[in-house]
Order: structure tokens, then C-alpha cells, then sequence
């Protein structure tokens, strides 16, 4: 059953309008989903990304889905195709879209179908810096994260850059739906704590399922 996002359930948490926490929400499918990511991996292995800036990003990357999210010294886009390899990238795993539709719809987000999931690598000391989602097309859908691994600290900004960002312990197996008035607020992650777990290893890793085109 569904966990009741308004009851007193420790780990349920509604940060704003919009923006809510499923505790442990991917914890039964988390074997799975390490599969599957590891399917994905072999096929458009995990890469540092360079910023337009020409900075290397600390968080390896990889995408799943119709288009990936990239980024070099040209800009931020997201791509059919995959650079590394010219090929497109690997069709997103139904048990991805099956539960970022869960995800969305037990936070009031309902029909939710991504098109694009980006898979993100902290190993320790990685961090992503405080920044906006906004090079997605559709405005209306939420953005659904799956945290998987280490522990993270979670940045949790407001509309404008300079606010006091919230900070939001992220653990294995918990999503987050972010929509609505919080659908472009500022984020980030804290650089990942040394540690080892027991399913990923030195590792954090993180899918965000995106819609990307309007349907
Ligand atoms: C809030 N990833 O990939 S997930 C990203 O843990 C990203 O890897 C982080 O930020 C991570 O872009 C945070 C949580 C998240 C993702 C997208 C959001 C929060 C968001 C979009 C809008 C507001
Ligand atoms: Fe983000």
C-alpha cells in the first residue's frame, strides 16, 4: 500500500508545495534498479562531464531514455544522441518508468511519463554545486529523483539563488518528487561522506526522471 503522504510516517516529509520526500519509497526495488543500472552502464558507461565553463564536473554521469542531458565547453542541452559513442542512448527501463509514475502520483502528480532519466555517481567528495533544471521543454511535469547508496545532504534552495538553502538528508532507497511552484527552485548536493554500502559500494547514486518534450 501507498503510504499516506499527510500522516505522521517519519520519513514522508513535504518540503513546499509541490516538493515532497518518499522515505525509503525504492527501497524494495533497490537490487533491481542497481541491475538495471548496470545494464545501462555497460552500454554508455558513466563520464565527468565539462561545464561551458570548462570546469569537470565531480559527478559521473549517464542517461537513459529518448534524449540525455550533456554538457561541454558548447553549453547545457539534452541529446538523442550519446557523444561518447554517436549511438543513441539505452531505452529507459520500464521498472524506471513504472516507479517515477508511482513516485509522482503518490505525490499528486498523476500520469506522470518521463522521457529522459539521468544517472548521477557520487563517489566521495563529489558534489553538485546550487543550480536550476530548466533546459526541459515541459514546465508542467515534475522532476522525480531515486536516491540509491551512501547518504547525501541535499541542498534545498529557494527561487532565488541567494536564499539560505535547507539541508535535507537523502538515504537509500528515498524519492523525491519535485513540481509545481517548487519545479525550479535551487538545489544541490553537499560533497558525499566517505563510507561503504552494502548494494553500491564507495557510491551514491541518483536517477532524475525528466519530461522533457511536451506530448
Ligand atoms: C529540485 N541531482 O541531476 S536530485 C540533477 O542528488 C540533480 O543527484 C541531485 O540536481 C542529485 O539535476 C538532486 C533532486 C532534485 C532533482 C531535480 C530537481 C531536486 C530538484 C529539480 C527542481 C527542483
Ligand atoms: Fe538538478
Amino acid at each position: 500500500m501507498l503510504p499516506d503522504l499527510f500522516d505522521d510516517a517519519p520519513r514522508d516529509l513535504m518540503l513546499e508545495p509541490g516538493a515532497v520526500v518518499l522515505g525509503g519509497f525504492a527501497a524494495g526495488h533497490d537490487a533491481a534498479l542497481m541491475d538495471a543500472i548496470g545494464v545501462i552502464l555497460d552500454a554508455a558507461p558513466l563520464r565527468h562531464l565539462v561545464t561551458p565553463g570548462g570546469w569537470r564536473m565531480s559527478v559521473a554521469m549517464s542517461n537513459c531514455g529518448r534524449v540525455g542531458w550533456v554538457s561541454d565547453r558548447r553549453g547545457y542541452r539534452y541529446d538523442p544522441v550519446d557523444p561518447e559513442s554517436s549511438r543513441a542512448w539505452p531505452a529507459m527501463p520500464g521498472l524506471f518508468k513504472t516507479i517515477a509514475a508511482r513516485a509522482a502520483e503518490a505525490a499528486g502528480f498523476p500520469a506522470f511519463v518521463p522521457d529522459a532519466c539521468l544517472i548521477n555517481r557520487y563517489e566521495p567528495g563529489a558534489r553538485l554545486s546550487l543550480h536550476q533544471d530548466r533546459d526541459e521543454e515541459d514546465r508542467e511535469a515534475p522532476i522525480v529523483s531515486i536516491s540509491l547508496g551512501l547518504p547525501a545532504t541535499f541542498l534545498w534552495g529557494g527561487q532565488k539563488r541567494g536564499d539560505r538553502p535547507r539541508r535535507i538528508r537523502l538515504t537509500h532507497g528515498d524519492a523525491v518528487v519535485w513540481g509545481g511552484p517548487a519545479r525550479f527552485a535551487f538545489h544541490g548536493v553537499d560533497p558525499v561522506a566517505d563510507g561503504i554500502h552494502s548494494l553500491t559500494g564507495r557510491a551514491r547514486f541518483n536517477l532524475t526522471f525528466r519530461k522533457v518534450f511536451r506530448s
